[in-house]
């Protein structure tokens, strides 16, 4: 959004960027819950305390634009339009599922908003993301591709496969870092020589940027600007934007790697108590506020219900997955 905006459209604007916040960060807490009743299978990694870095994101890119990620894909999915109930669905292995109930929390995919997915092996979607946006500059289509990922993909081979071939042929795509300290129970300096990730894209001769994460505006600002060199001059950039998860890596971890001081620290930066600060400095009612947090309250509740509510895929989807080729995008 342009500094000259009204004031009141941006303090609609700012509050529509943290209803998405808040909102996946409810739906991420009864994914807990989910988990915790037995509800939900296999691995659950939750965004919570990094919900500035996608929504902000997201708030810079058109409806068009291709986003993909890794397994910590749900605010991912739902900060570029996925619906609570579809992603919820999923987690519960229902057919109603954005992936019928097959893929789970590491595969979100949403053809419909340009979500490509989520995905397992670390790193290994990097070059998915070049190739996506090899096909826009092609095809000259215009859109830019958003690639996420966190810091511990940067030593992987695909990292630089992928970022490496972007440089090399000038594609219009953004590599996001979500450097959020640590990679399951590794933090980064066990893992890397370089304290500072951007640096990384000294060696392929590419734009870089790197910034904390606790104001969504500010997310949307700066990630705005690589999205602009993208879409107008196929120029990539790689930002590393510096975050922290407030729960374990996934649901299995009790994140004894970390200490409580350090988690509270980090807690005082939380991104939704920011902006939530911020829309009453600037003027929102605490009426308008209730109506909005309600609100959300209202959509997460509706989307457990309805994922509890669904029906579990049935052979025909087996079948029809298997060997009929994928869904027909
Ligand atoms: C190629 C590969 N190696 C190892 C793993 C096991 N693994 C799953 S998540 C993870 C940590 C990745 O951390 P990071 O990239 O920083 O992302 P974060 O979990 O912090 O979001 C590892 C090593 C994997 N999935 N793929």
């Amino acid at each position: 959004m342009l500094a000259e905006t009204p004031p009141s459209e941006a303090l609609d604007h700012l509050a529509a960027l943290y209803r998405r916040m808040l909102l996946i960060r409810r739906v991420e807490e009864e994914s807990a819950r989910g988990y915790a009743e037995g509800k939900i299978g296999g691995f659950l990694h939750l965004y919570i305390g990094q919900e500035a870095v996608a929504v902000g994101a997201m708030a810079a890119l058109g409806p068009d634009d291709y986003v993909i990620t890794t397994y910590r894909d749900h605010g991912v999915a739902l900060a570029k339009g996925m619906p609570a109930r579809a992603l919820l669905a999923e987690l519960f292995g229902k057919v109603t599922g954005c992936s019928k109930g097959l893929g789970g929390s590491m595969h979100m995919f949403d053809h419909e908003h340009h979500m490509l997915g989520g995905y397992g092996i670390v790193g290994g979607h990097i070059p998915l993301a070049s190739g996506f946006a090899f096909a826009s500059k092609y095809r000259g289509d215009g859109k830019v591709t958003l690639c996420f990922f966190g810091e511990g993909a940067v030593s992987i081979g695909g990292f630089h496969e992928g970022v490496g071939l972007a440089a090399l042929w000038k594609l219009p795509v953004v590599f996001v870092c979500e450097n959020n300290e640590y990679s399951m129970g590794t933090p980064l300096s066990r893992s890397m020589s370089l304290e500072d990730v951007s640096l990384k894209a000294l060696g392929y001769g590419m734009d870089r940027d790197r910034f904390f994460a606790d104001d969504v505006l500010e997310v949307e600002r700066r990630i705005g600007e690589a999205v602009r060199r993208a879409r107008e001059q196929n120029s990539p950039t790689l930002v590393e934007v510096r975050t922290y998860r407030f729960r374990g890596h996934s649901m299995s971890d009790p994140a004894k790697y970390r200490t409580q001081a350090e988690l509270e620290e980090h807690k005082k930066r939380d991104p939704l108590a920011r902006a939530r600060a911020l829309l009453v400095e600037r003027g929102l009612g605490e009426g308008s506020l209730a109506e909005l947090e309600g609100s959300v309250e209202a959509e997460v509740t509706d989307a457990v219900k309805f994922a509890t509510e669904s029906p579990e895929p049935g052979l025909d989807v087996l079948e029809e997955t298997t060997y009929k080729g994928p869904f027909a995008y």
